[in-house]
């Protein structure tokens, strides 16, 4: 899902701001039980350590490393998601070696070796988990075939069980991390007109904020309310009035350049996020949109740069010159100076 298209900024592992914070999120929530399960595996290999030798303690070292390099630097980096696939690479590398080591085909540390790419599928796309899970079956392959082939010779029932066992993962794996990829793009989208919603909104925001603040670049703001809205549904029927949104979505893309983002903030309103428009462009802009909806709303314009822009205050103001633009007899539009909205003529 998380297409290019949607959000040209984002990174390929990671496509927003938004799901960033998820996935540290949810770091943030299997903190606990990953360390009781570290543990847990941690004393089940000490307490093989007879059989296996030294090398829980080899095992052991080595993760300690990854939670003091890799692991450590995932909440402090600008690009977290390089770092928990970093880590999720060392974790099937290590346990893997671990297998390898520890009877091959017949190692109870072999299901460990799915582990890392069964993790990755609720924070990446389907491309990054196929490629963690074909990571897999190489290292599983060379960590119990080519490591002891005499071994794998003598009982190679083993690791075909193993094989199947992964196939199954494989499976689930997919369809978990298609179903967060959908969950993700609905939380995004309207189904109605196609257009963003509020949510992606308040993550595009962010990152708009935090480039206007850093290059005291400027931003505009436009929101929309079609006018007597109501009526239409009342007098030609709910499914008119969603035709009419639909359009209404359709005329206001027009007219945009291609970094321009339209957003349906609910009912009949809408947003349009000009980035780099001060107040004067951001009203020619929103006439042109006025013009171009038929039986047109009033709207508000508000436009702020550098430091300024915060949605908050943005926002606050745009919606009151939206009430102004209405009180002043609707199919107008206001623009927000920053003593307040300021009438223009219709
Ligand atoms: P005003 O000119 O003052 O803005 O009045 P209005 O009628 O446009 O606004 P009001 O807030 O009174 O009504 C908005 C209506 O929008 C009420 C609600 O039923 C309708 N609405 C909200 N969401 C949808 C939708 O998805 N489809 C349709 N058809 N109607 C919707
Ligand atoms: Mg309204
Ligand atoms: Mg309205």
């Amino acid at each position: 899902m998380c297409r290019k298209m949607e959000d040209p900024t984002g990174s390929w592992l990671c496509p927003t701001e938004a799901d960033r914070a998820r996935m540290l999120e949810a770091g943030t929530l299997v903190r606990a039980a990953r360390v009781w399960v570290s543990l847990g595996v941690l004393a089940a290999l000490l307490a093989s350590s007879p059989w296996t030798g030294p090398w829980p303690v080899v095992f052991s070292v080595v993760s300690a490393l990854q939670v003091a390099t890799l692991d450590h630097r995932v909440t402090r980096s600008a690009r977290p998601e390089r770092f928990v696939a970093m880590s999720f690479a060392f974790t099937a590398i290590s346990a893997t070696a671990g297998a390898a080591v520890t009877g091959g085909a017949q190692s109870p540390l072999l299901p460990l070796v799915a582990l890392p790419a069964t993790l990755m599928a609720n924070r990446f796309r389907r491309p990054v988990v196929v490629a963690g899970l074909g990571f897999s079956l190489v290292l599983m392959v060379l960590g119990t075939v080519a490591v002891d082939p005499a071994r794998f010779a003598h009982d190679p029932a083993m690791f075909f069980v193993s094989l199947a066992m992964l196939v199954g993962v494989v499976i689930f794996t997919l369809s978990l991390s298609d179903t967060e990829m959908r969950l993700r793009a609905d939380a995004r989208f309207d189904h109605l007109t196609g257009l963003l919603n509020r949510a992606a909104l308040a993550s595009r925001f962010a990152e708009l904020r935090s480039q206007a603040h850093a290059t005291n670049g400027s931003i505009a703001l436009v929101v929309y309310d079609l006018d007597r809205f109501k009526s239409v549904n009342d007098d030609l029927g709910h499914d008119r009035g969603d035709a009419v949104l639909r359009d209404t979505a359709q005329r206001l893309r027009e007219h945009l350049r291609a970094f321009d983002l339209v957003y349906r903030l609910g009912g009949e309103e809408f947003a349009v996020v000009l980035p780099g428009v001060g107040a004067e462009e951001a009203l020619e802009i929103a006439e042109r949109q006025r013009a171009a909806v038929e039986a047109s709303g009033p709207g508000g314009v508000a436009a702020a740069h550098g430091t300024a822009v915060e949605w908050d205050t943005l926002f606050r103001r745009a919606d009151a010159a939206l009430l102004q633009a209405k009180r002043d007899g609707r199919n107008r539009i206001a623009v927000a100076r920053q003593a307040g909205p300021v009438k223009l003529a219709a």
